[in-house]
């Protein structure tokens, strides 16, 4: 028996995988710990569109009933988006005991990828990675998103990373990891809310199916995990200065507070929130879509290299 056997998998999804259709992978912490109740729910629901209007079957993973569930659908999804932070926030060490106790969990990016890959989806869509946290040096808070990157074969398309985390330290560990970050169109790394860091990716691509290519490269390779780094769109952008400037108040009120550990990223998203007066929430929703605008059509791509449509001969 393997990880499979604990895989329910909606019929859509099978067939498309079947076919050899396009696939998203979409997380479901965002869901639950990302953001507050209605917009959670609007915001999957607008995202798992996105994905059907560019030609993939969306495919909302998180963990339900002692199953990893692999296309949540409208009952489960609205349970999903109520519960919120009330439930488990699912990384890879808490995998096993949640299925052990049947409750339900968000998957970070970090499970999202493993059950993704036992799913057989390649390509999946998030708003920012966790990563390596301010003061690393003495917590050690450093996401197991990154560790994953370096394992599991499926290639994450995100808006970089929050400059709640050390951005240059993020980066650090990718590489230590071997994990490629690519820019799509960019050849900064993204900051979330920001199009930019002040921190360049490794390689530029400025079209789906060359970053095709760079997958199924990375697959026949065997090499692992691939990170996709989206910039949010120009119009949907908040001021880089005025927002780090809200995020070292959040990270202060965090210190203060003494929140540590997997509530940190969480309370860190909250506070932003509220400092903002909810525009960070605005922005968040849009680069959700924008990244998986692009992931559908990655996937895309990728299906065609896999069965590419027959050529027609003149006579
Ligand atoms: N970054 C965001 N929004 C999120 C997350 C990260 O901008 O919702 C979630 C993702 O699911 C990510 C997780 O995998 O937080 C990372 O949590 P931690 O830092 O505890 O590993
Ligand atoms: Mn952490």
């Amino acid at each position: 028996m393997d990880g499979r056997a604990y895989l329910s998998v909606s019929s859509g999804i099978k067939k498309a995988l079947a076919a050899g259709q396009p696939v998203v992978a979409l997380e479901s912490t965002i869901i639950t710990h990302g953001m507050p109740y209605p917009q959670n729910l609007a915001m999957a629901q607008q995202v798992e569109a996105v994905v059907r209007e560019h030609g993939a079957t969306p495919a909302t993973i998180a963990i339900m009933d002692g199953r990893f569930c692999v296309g949540v659908s409208g009952e489960d999804l609205e349970r999903l988006a109520q519960e919120g932070a009330t439930a488990a926030k699912a990384s890879r060490r808490d995998v096993s005991s949640l299925l052990v106790k049947g409750v339900m969990a968000g998957t970070t990016v970090a499970t999202t990828m493993q059950i993704a890959a036992l799913a057989g989806i390649s390509v999946f869509a998030t708003g920012g990675i966790g990563g390596v946290h301010r003061g690393a040096g003495e917590t050690f808070d450093i996401s197991a998103d990154l560790e994953e990157l370096s394992r599991t074969p499926v290639a994450v398309v995100c808006a970089g990373a929050k400059s709640i985390l050390d951005i240059g330290k993020t980066l650090e560990v990718l590489e230590t990891n071997g994990v490629p970050v690519l820019g799509y169109r960019t050849d900064d790394f993204p900051a979330f809310w920001a199009r930019q860091s002040g921190h360049k990716v490794d390689h530029r691509f400025d079209d789906v199916a060359e970053l095709a290519r760079v997958i199924a490269m990375q697959a026949d390779l065997g090499l692992g995990g691939v990170l996709i780094a989206n910039p949010i769109p120009e119009a949907a952008a908040l001021d880089p200065v005025a927002i780090e400037a809200r995020i070292a108040e959040a990270i202060a009120d965090a210190e203060r507070e003494g929140v540590s550990r997997k509530a940190l990223t969480p309370f860190l998203l909250k506070r932003v929130f509220e400092l903002t007066g909810g525009k960070s929430l605005e922005a968040n929703i849009e680069l959700v879509k924008n990244n998986a605008a692009v992931a559908a059509q990655i996937a895309v791509a990728l299906a065609e290299r896999a069965s590419p449509k027959p050529t027609l001969h003149r006579a």
